[in-house]
């Protein structure tokens, strides 16, 4: 794993201008991780834009803005004069995937230079130059934490409060199954570095807008359990959006409310984008079922925890076919 990390700051080394860019709707491992990054490549004299698929959220955008990070904004359409030619390194951060980097695969095509790939995600495709995934680590901002400090970048407070923004999303502040202690090793190093973790947790946790909240609350009006109280299941209606003056933003997270009942095991949230377009399955699940074997069976893909899938349809027709195919998986584990 050390030449794993060798290798790729030895491509990193090898360039002056990099484009940097990850997941589309970015959240906050994303954010953190793409901003610890650039401030790194700039620290060591490479140049380094960043290109984001889809706006940058409100929830987050303190990352960037705090981190004095610029950015690309392609979720209308890339920008007419976006073209990879200048860059000697194409860096994607926090997944491996076409499916999540909508519109990127035709640039990465006709791309000359290097096309690089740090994740922590299961679910991967081969085409890039070099790849390091690290699926054991519980947030994409572990590994970019490990290669910097591999590559002797100072932990600047700008890094560290990055990093730990990374962390503590994709591990639920250090609650969910996937915190190890490598986590809680560099989340030391971080606060040593300066994060402020009260300020961070209240701008994460306690910032909400009411819109947000008043959508939870008739999200949760849907709430079904099923399969004896084992699987919960959540539908948000583009109604449901329009009624509370909510966006598809504002759904991230509700999945984890049922995760309460002691009995639920898996739980599910489909979401009827107001853009248009397939439904948006979340699954989360408790470790009896393997999410991302799940949502391979619609084309979709993640970690064994936490995975998705977009399918095609009307929200009552989606639901249909995820309560079948979730009564076959649970009749073959009882
Ligand atoms: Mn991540």
């Amino acid at each position: 794993m050390q030449q794993a990390y060798a290798e790729m700051i030895a491509e990193l080394s090898a360039t002056k201008k990099v484009l940097v860019t990850t997941h589309v709707r970015p959240d906050g491992d994303a954010l953190g991780s793409t901003a610890a990054m650039v401030l790194g490549l700039k620290h060591k004299g490479i140049a380094a834009d960043v290109l984001l698929l889809s706006h940058l959220p409100t929830k987050y955008a303190f990352v960037y803005r705090e981190a004095d990070i610029a950015w690309m904004d392609a979720e209308a359409g890339f920008p007419a004069d976006f073209s990879l030619a200048g860059y000697d390194a194409l860096l994607v951060i926090d997944t491996g995937t076409w499916s999540q980097l909508p519109g990127l695969k035709p640039y990465v095509e006709a791309f000359t230079g290097r096309k690089l790939v740090i994740d922590h995600h299961l679910t991967q495709e081969d085409w890039a130059d070099r790849k390091l995934v690290v699926t054991a680590a519980g947030a994409a901002g572990e590994i970019i934490g490990e290669l910097l400090e591999q590559w002797q970048v100072p932990m600047s407070r700008a890094i560290a409060e990055s990093l730990y923004t990374a962390l503590v999303s994709d591990t639920g502040w250090f609650q969910y199954s996937n915190t190890r202690p490598f986590t809680l090793r560099l989340a030391a190093q971080l606060l040593e570095a300066g994060v402020d973790a009260d300020r961070l947790y209240q701008r994460l946790y306690q910032n909400e807008r009411p819109e947000r909240v008043l959508l939870q609350a008739r999200a949760m009006q849907s709430l079904e359990l099923l399969e004896n109280s084992r699987v919960s299941l959540i539908l948000i209606s583009r109604d449901d959006l329009a009624a509370t003056n909510a966006t598809t933003n504002d759904t991230e997270g509700l999945i984890n409310l049922p995760l309460q009942v002691k009995s639920v095991a898996v739980s599910v949230l489909l979401s009827d984008p107001p853009e248009g377009g397939a439904i948006r399955c979340s699954f989360r699940s408790k470790g009896q079922m393997d999410c991302s074997a799940f949502a391979q069976q619609f084309g979709g893909g993640g970690h064994a925890r936490a995975a998705g899938a977009k399918i095609p349809g009307t929200l009552a027709e989606v639901r249909e076919r995820i309560v079948a195919a979730l009564a076959v998986a649970f009749s073959a584990m009882s």
